[in-house]
């Protein structure tokens, strides 16, 4: 009998539960890490190997990246006048050059200034309310179109679910990389321009995304370390939350079947064997650390497994904690559906406020009202 969650009425029974969440600390062999130099080694062969089987690879750094100026423009209709300026990233390497476009919103200040990158610009996703947020805490907004890297194929009636065409596809043909690897390069790709832009704090970048684009921004944040915080929100399966563990009405892996051309050609065949995969989603997450890292969710979106999202963030924690880093990885559950809200953009300026620059925390982090869930492992982070 499926018995409901007296806190928010859900079916509290999983639709998955594939047995345990595999130990991140374990090494092949049988030995398991002991300190917190031997991590790194185990963080990069986790990073490897789920980029690999799960996403196809990483599309290949450029040879060369040189920036060009558009524009320098400004919003003077804004009482704080931001600037408004404009950028074409041009890449060189693989078969042939590859370019795309970036704006920057950011205030006019005297010092460089923190910059948070999305690239969900190929959905209505920026609004005055969030941009004038971002202001208004000392920070830039570097925004640019994922799918200019590949081409998001994620939509009802795709004629060809596994087109590899345009974008990133044609410079470096013969690859195996899915969409989410591309889109994440771009992250990167942002990140090469943000480096050479005197106005922007380099030290602090953080990447934000929402839906597919929350599995890209953990993706890019997990693949280049120079992404200082990295924020999800509702990233949904092969994002924050767990293949084996997915709560009533949640995604599962049967996302690789559904949108194929997002990942690597491996991931279709542990449909229904996510016992069998070598990692779950807080493998990743554990790569992360000890960066900062946000997990936005909200409790109606049962499509997001928001249960499966707490289970990867309890056993990405123990990494935190071995790290001695526990408060920089935190979830947030808000009331609602699925969408990139603006309570989602507060929850992220005040644990950027919180983690860079020593405010005091703003909402409450890590809150759930799932009463019946036990952890899905039963390992605990070593002794240091
Ligand atoms: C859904 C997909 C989710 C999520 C979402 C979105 O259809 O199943 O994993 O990525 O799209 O991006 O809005």
């Amino acid at each position: 009998m499926n018995t409901r969650n007296p806190d928010n009425g859900y079916p509290a029974e999983p639709i998955v539960r594939k047995g345990e969440l595999p130990d991140p600390f374990a090494v092949p062999g049988g030995a398991r890490v002991a300190t917190r130099e031997a991590w790194r080694e185990r963080s990069l062969a986790w990073r490897d190997m789920i980029a690999e089987i799960e996403y196809g690879g990483m599309p290949p750094a450029p040879d060369a990246v040189e920036i060009e100026t558009l524009a320098h423009s400004g919003i003077s209709s804004w009482p704080s006048r931001p600037k408004f300026w404009s950028y074409r990233v041009n890449c060189r390497g693989g078969e042939k050059p590859f370019s795309f476009c970036v704006q920057i919103l950011f205030p006019d200040r005297p010092e460089p200034v923190p910059a948070i990158v999305t690239g969900d610009e190929c959905w209505w996703a920026m609004s005055d309310e969030v941009a004038r947020l971002v202001l208004d805490r000392g920070c830039a907004l570097a925004l640019f179109n994922r799918t200019e890297m590949a081409e998001d194929l994620g939509y009802g009636g795709v004629p060809d679910k596994t087109r590899r065409e345009g974008g990133l596809y044609g410079v470096y043909p013969g690859r195996t990389f899915g969409a989410l690897s591309a889109w994440a390069w771009g992250y990167h790709r942002c990140v090469d321009l943000l480096h050479k832009l005197p106005f922007i704090d380099s030290k602090h970048i953080a990447v934000s995304g929402h839906s597919r684009g929350g599995k890209t921004t953990l993706l890019a944040g997990a693949t280049d370390e120079r992404i200082t915080l990295i924020n999800d929100c509702a990233s949904c399966a092969a994002g924050a939350a767990a293949f084996r563990y997915v709560g009533n009405a949640g995604e599962t892996i049967n996302i690789a079947n559904v949108f194929p051309s997002w990942f690597g050609p491996r991931l279709q065949s542990y449909v229904n064997r996510e016992e069998d995969l070598p990692f779950d989603q807080h493998c990743l997450l554990a790569t992360i650390a000890p960066r900062p890292l946000l997990l936005n969710y909200a409790l109606d979106d049962r499509w997001s497994n928001p249960e499966g999202m707490v289970q990867c963030a309890w056993a990405a924690g123990e990494v935190y904690r071995f790290l001695g880093a526990s408060d920089h990885l935190a979830f947030h559950l808000r009331p609602g559906g699925h969408a990139h809200s603006v309570e989602d953009w507060k929850v992220l300026l005040d644990f950027a406020g919180c983690k860079w620059f020593g405010e005091k925390p703003g909402a409450p982090y890590n809150k759930h009202p799932y009463g019946h869930l036990k952890p899905a492992f039963s390992w605990k982070a070593p002794r240091v």
